[in-house]
Formats: C-alpha cells, sequence, structure tokens
C-alpha cells in the first residue's frame, strides 16, 4: 500500500521527469477543469490508494482524474446547444439513444456511457472487497450459473475474451433473471437499440429483445472494465491477472443493493 512518504516521492519523480523531459507541462499534470456543464465528475469514494495492491493508485488517479473527467468533459461539449439534451440524465440520454439528434448521438454514446459506466465503476469496488454475495443476489447466481465460481468462471471468460477496449457485465434483465454480456467501447447494457437497421438487430439480438423497444435495456449489476487504462500500468498485457485480482476489490454489498432495487 501507498503510504504518504511513497506517494510525495512518487509525486516528486513525476514533476521531475515532467521538468527534465520538457514532453509535458505540470499544467498536463494537473485535472483537467472543468468545462460548465449539467454533468459533474463524481469524486472517487475512496482514496487513489484503497485498491492496492490490487488495483495501483497511479492507475486510479489517472483513470478517474483523466479518462473519467475527459468522458464528463466531451459529454457537456455534446449536449451544451441542446437545453433538451441538456436537461436529462445521462441515464436518460442513454436509455433513449433514438431521440437524441443524429449529429449529437455517438459522442453522447460514447462520452455519456463512459460517464455513466465509470461513476458506476468506482461504486462497484471497495477497500476490503471481494469475497462473495450473500442473501437474494448469492442464491439468483447459483440458480443462474450453478455456482459462485460458475459465474466467476463466466464473467472471467467474458472479460478476457472481450476483443480491444470494452467491458463485461452481470446484468438483469425482466424478471430480475441474471446474464453475463460484453460491451465493446464505452457502451451500456441499459442502452437500447439507437435506429432501425442492422445495428438495432444485432443490439436486440444481443439481449434477446425486439428491436426498438423503447426501455428494454438491462440493469448493470457489477462491470469490468477492462480498456488498457484499467490496468497496464501495474499489469501490462496480462488482462487475465488483472481481473483475477479485481475479484479482490468487488464491493458485493453495493452490486447486491441494485439487485434488490
Ligand atoms: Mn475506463
Amino acid at each position: 500500500m501507498m503510504n504518504r512518504r511513497q506517494a510525495l516521492k512518487t509525486t516528486a519523480l513525476v514533476s521531475a521527469a515532467c521538468a527534465t523531459s520538457g514532453t509535458l507541462s505540470l499544467a498536463q499534470a494537473q485535472p483537467a477543469p472543468a468545462v460548465a456543464g449539467p454533468f459533474k465528475l463524481p469524486p472517487l469514494p475512496y482514496a487513489f490508494d484503497a485498491l492496492e495492491p490490487h488495483i495501483d493508485a497511479r492507475t486510479m488517479e489517472i483513470h478517474h482524474d483523466k479518462h473519467h473527467a475527459a468522458y464528463v468533459t466531451n459529454l457537456n461539449k455534446a449536449v451544451a446547444d441542446s437545453a433538451d439534451l441538456r436537461g436529462k440524465s445521462v441515464e436518460d440520454l442513454l436509455k433513449d439513444l433514438s431521440s437524441v439528434p443524429e449529429a449529437s448521438r455517438a459522442a453522447v454514446r460514447n462520452q455519456g456511457g463512459g460517464h455513466f459506466n465509470h461513476s458506476l465503476f468506482w461504486q462497484m469496488m471497495k477497500k476490503g472487497g471481494g469475497g462473495e454475495p450473500k442473501g437474494e443476489l448469492a442464491k439468483a447466481i447459483v440458480d443462474t450459473f450453478g455456482s459462485f465460481s460458475g459465474f466467476k468462471e463466466k464473467f472471467t471468460e467474458a472479460a478476457t475474451k472481450q476483443f480491444g477496449s470494452g467491458w463485461a457485465w452481470l446484468v438483469m434483465g425482466p424478471g430480475k433473471k441474471l446474464a453475463i454480456e460484453p460491451t465493446a467501447n464505452q457502451d451500456s447494457p441499459i442502452m437500447t437499440a439507437p435506429k432501425p437497421g442492422p445495428e438495432a438487430e444485432a443490439f436486440a439480438k444481443r439481449y434477446g429483445l425486439k428491436p426498438m423497444v423503447s426501455g428494454s435495456g438491462t440493469t448493470p449489476l457489477l462491470g469490468i472494465d477492462v480498456w488498457e487504462h484499467a490496468y497496464y500500468l501495474k499489469y501490462q498485457n496480462r488482462r487475465p491477472d488483472y481481473i483475477a485480482a479485481w475479484f479482490n476489490v468487488i464491493n458485493w454489498d453495493f452490486v447486491a443493493d441494485r439487485f434488490s432495487k
């Protein structure tokens, strides 16, 4: 675990590296200034080093302060010219992408998806997490996957096999039915088919839905970010090691709470 002295030393080293390399200015090392807009970067609910040694502090800092901040900034830019879009929650925007004007739709999908997914992701982890869920969710996992280890195996497989950037999710559909779903890029299980056509059909097929049934996206209960920015500093190309370690920081109380509601 990174203590204060190590943190200061790391900061000093990074500052020194920036000063000597001349490629990074101090301004670039600071969080981007907030852009005015309806969407805000939620604070990380724990310290950067809270998930050590499984997820390192530097990764958490960059992931939250840079990557998530950029999704928020760019989502605010995407809705800047529309009072209608600015008045909606990110969840409502994603649940009904077909109502977003086509000129802004890709930006809302990608940046809004990034904002929504990461806002959940921070809460799905905690210091001293891991173990197995209890209660109603534990029973549903056993009913669906045979056992907790059966779930873990299938979830790990989805996260490992997701090609390129994306996520693997444990989702809840109608009737509280559980399933494991991968999504590409920053797509979220709550999204619904954006418009009629092949994309909508593929989307509907993935979730077993009728195309263009508004609001029929599933509810993400648990998700792992498998973009390289989520693990590369500590695990480099070893995504399976990151996934295995990530199981030690899952906040099952948060996940169970989403299932119960
Ligand atoms: Mn990410």
